[in-house]
């Protein structure tokens, strides 16, 4: 592990330096916009590829489970495929059993006594020490991203980046919080008061596909930087990037049995996690159906906490007072990024009659340009869909659009030539589906968006508020009055008022905190915002009598 100098006067300097932070300000990693804004982008194109050979060599090895600092194989494993080809094997991961998950559980446990008492400052030093490892790794673990979830080049750093930040910004949260130690009023003369944060204990981290980095690495950085022990099962279609992670923070001196990583189903791995009653909380991102699960359990255990982000069914309106190419462009971004896989993905666009058809005509015209194709190719917009159930939800979906609806683009998987051994898709848009039509209702989690068009500004946000989940929203209008209204009614967690990289998607790090509300989520607390990391922290009040000499010193 690497130990660095730690004099509190040169405090701000280390923390300035390493995490990219002083007591002001904090700076998003943004790799690819940075270079870009450098002209080097052209050392961005060179380092991926590098990188995606780099790792080739390392496909199909066998990955053990990462338990109280210790590599354990069991005996059954699963093979993990690429999606963009599923004749690549990446590896072999365990098939964790009840008895791994115990292990794990009584470790994190054990550990939890002594990680708890460990100044915030050490844990810092060993997030510093992570942080510079990612860094030097993120292109190569970009690659591992494409390869195992399918994302282009930019929405894989986007995604390490996403990782970064998190680490960094937790940290400089301890800092600026002070590690959650805060003197408080004395009630009496006699008294000394003040307010600790503690952490819960062990937490079950079960991360999804889709931000394999960002995700997995932010709930960790969240229940470790505050002192908590973690068991983490990450989801089975993109398992690499959360065993290199375990590996780095042990690189970087966290103590074995801190974290443990875990692979297996969700039915015997993570439904053993959610059981235990040595879990105090579980941090989950993931569907509505598995959230309410775990939920479900955890009540039953009447102490334990659930931290949980569950998708949503974004809206976008677009007013008769839209500049209509952003509100293209942001909607292209937000509803087919990453094929549509992500909880924040736009999938309904709520249009104004009177400008719907010349905005349909715009969109279906880039919609059709956009690349479909192996995500290792620069030019690659979309890559494929994560699995077969994706892949057969994408033509379920495509068949009861063209029956309901008209479709105006896509709705067709791609075979043609290599395509035919991944899950190949065409972004696809339909309209004049019924209000109460599946499309228009439930999360799909692949690249569909619905156009309704609407008359009455006030009808367009009814529409949007009445999904059951609430996670993200967004507007594209040049009209004052139409944003206050959509600003002070529209019930979402994250909201975007004309923006072209999304128009409801692509959240940074301490700029847009992530949360949602109503099914969307279970605290209404934003990941990457100043409200998260409370979350694993339980607050104990102590005061101390002191003796009459003391008294008259004052506190400070
Ligand atoms: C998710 O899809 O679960 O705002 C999270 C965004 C990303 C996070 C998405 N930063 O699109």
């Amino acid at each position: 592990m690497a130990i660095f100098s730690f004099k509190q006067a040169r405090l701000q300097d280390f923390y300035a330096s390493v995490f990219r932070i002083s007591s002001m300000r904090f700076e998003n990693e943004d790799t690819f916009r940075k270079l870009s804004r450098s002209n080097k982008e052209s050392i961005f194109y060179k380092k991926y590829s590098d990188a995606i050979e780099d790792i080739k060599p390392q496909f199909g090895r066998k990955y053990p489970l990462l338990i109280d600092g210790k590599d354990v194989m069991p005996g059954n494993s699963f093979k993990h495929t690429s999606p963009l080809d599923t004749r690549i094997i990446l590896g072999y991961f365990p098939s964790g059993s009840l008895k791994d998950v115990k292990y794990a559980i009584t470790s994190a446990s054990k550990m939890f006594e002594i990680w708890r008492k460990i100044d915030y400052q050490e844990r810092l030093k060993i997030f510093a020490s992570a942080v510079k490892s990612i860094v030097a790794k993120k292109f190569e673990l970009s690659a591992w991203i494409t390869f195992e979830s399918g994302k282009n080049r930019f929405e894989a750093m986007s995604d390490v980046d996403e990782a970064i930040d998190f680490m960094r910004y937790y940290s400089s949260e301890m800092v600026s919080n002070k590690g959650f130690v805060a003197d408080t009023k004395s009630a009496r003369p006699s008294e000394r008061s003040k307010s600790v944060m503690k952490p819960y204990g062990v937490w079950g981290i079960i991360s999804p596909f889709n931000f394999p980095a960002a995700l997995t690495i932010g709930m960790c950085a969240g229940a470790l930087v505050t002192g908590n022990t973690v068991v983490l099962k990450p989801a089975s279609d993109t398992p690499i990037v959360g065993y290199l992670f375990t590996k780095i923070m042990m690189k970087a001196g966290l103590p074995g049995g801190v974290l443990n990583f875990i692979t297996g189903s969700g039915n015997i791995v993570g439904n053993a996690i959610v059981q235990s009653r040595m879990i105090a909380g579980i941090a989950f991102t993931g569907s509505k159906v598995v959230g309410d699960m775990i939920s479900d359990e955890s009540n039953k255990l009447k102490s334990r906490l659930v931290i949980a982000e569950l998708g949503g069914k974004n809206p976008v309106v677009v007013t008769a007072n839209a500049n209509l190419d952003n509100a293209v462009e942001g909607i292209i971004q937000g509803a087919f990024g990453y094929s549509g896989q992500k909880c924040s993905a736009t999938s309904r666009a709520y249009v104004h009659k009177d400008v719907k058809q010349d905005f349909t005509k715009r969109l279906i015209l880039r919609t059709n340009k956009l690349l479909v194709g192996n995500p290792v190719n620069s030019k690659t917009f979309m890559g494929p869909l994560i699995n077969s159930t994706a892949y057969s939800n994408y033509q379920k979906y495509s068949r009861i659009a063209s029956r309901y609806g008209k479709v105006l683009a896509g709705g067709k998987i791609k075979r043609d030539g290599d395509l035919k051994n991944g899950f190949f898709v065409e972004p696809m848009i339909v309209e004049g589906l019924p209000h109460d039509n599946l499309l228009l209702k439930e999360e799909l989690f692949v690249p569909i968006l619905c156009i309704v068009e609407y008359d009455k500004f006030d009808e367009a946000l009814e529409q949007c508020n009445k999904s059951e989940y609430g996670l993200t929203a967004g507007i594209y209008t040049d009209n004052k009055q139409e944003i206050e209204t959509f600003l002070q009614d529209i019930q979402a967690g994250v909201v975007y008022v004309n923006r072209t990289s999304g128009a409801t998607t692509g959240a940074m790090v301490g700029c847009q905190s992530f949360g949602g509300w109503k099914a969307s989520g279970t605290t209404g607390k934003g990941t990457g915002g100043s409200y998260y990391l409370s979350q694993f922290l339980q607050e104990q009040s102590q005061t101390i009598v002191v003796k009459r000499s003391e008294q008259r010193k004052k506190k400070h």
